[in-house]
């Protein structure tokens, strides 16, 4: 089973990026895929979207992950995977979660059994450069385990701030795959699909 991870702060547009990969990845791979979101934005994945594309989703109840992770994310997975065996689950944590311990939550835990682990963070153009700063400690954590970061929004901002978001990314410590894309119109999601190779 593929674990993918998408985090990100709240409204960056993870729900958003989620939907228009699953159909991607479901109509060229033909991958059976989970979601399980943790996060409650203002764009949920409801089951009607899901079912179309012979998927589930998988609310938790509970709010942030860093509290329930124990229970709620990691039974979560185990059941789904025991039930269902996806070849892929896209969680979805909620926006300040620390993705890694996510990571060492599902690879410690007997009873689930990944493959791969890709980790995604979407950080949103138009109001990156605003709060950074206040919300450095999840960006770092976020961005240490990234394995691709897409800068969504790309439509609300003009390529000298899309440069200063990418240098403000690399002085984070980041030095992995960028792509600025426009999420909500599928602009420049392809490269989403090297993560699925
Ligand atoms: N302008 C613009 N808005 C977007 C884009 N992608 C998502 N949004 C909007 O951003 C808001 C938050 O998106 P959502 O996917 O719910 O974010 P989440 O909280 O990270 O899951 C929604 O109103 C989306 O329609 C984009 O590429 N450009
Ligand atoms: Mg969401």
């Amino acid at each position: 089973m593929h674990f993918v991870l998408v985090s990100g702060l709240l409204g960056v547009g993870k729900t958003t990026v989620i939907l228009n990969m699953m159909e991607s990845v479901y109509e060229s791979k033909g991958h059976r895929i989970v979601v399980i979101e943790n996060d409650f934005g203002n764009k949920g994945i409801d089951g009607e979207v899901m079912r179309k594309y012979g998927l589930e989703v998988q609310d938790l109840k509970g709010g942030c992950i860093c509290c329930t992770l124990k229970t709620g994310l990691i039974d979560t997975v185990r059941v789904v995977q025991a039930n269902m065996d996806p070849d892929v689950i896209i969680v979805e944590p909620s926006g300040i979660a620390d993705p890694q311990i996510v990571v060492n939550a599902v690879q410690d835990c007997t009873g689930i059994s990944i493959d791969k682990l890709s980790s995604i963070v979407v950080i949103d153009a138009e109001r990156f450069s605003k709060i950074w700063k206040m919300f450095e400690r999840p960006l770092r954590n976020q961005l240490g385990i990234a394995d691709l970061v897409l800068i969504n929004k790309k439509d609300t901002v003009d390529d000298a701030e899309l440069d200063s978001i990418k240098e403000r990314i690399a002085s984070m410590g980041y030095s992995g795959p960028v792509n600025a894309v426009q999420a909500d119109k599928g602009v420049n999601m392809e490269h989403i699909m090297e993560i699925f190779e």
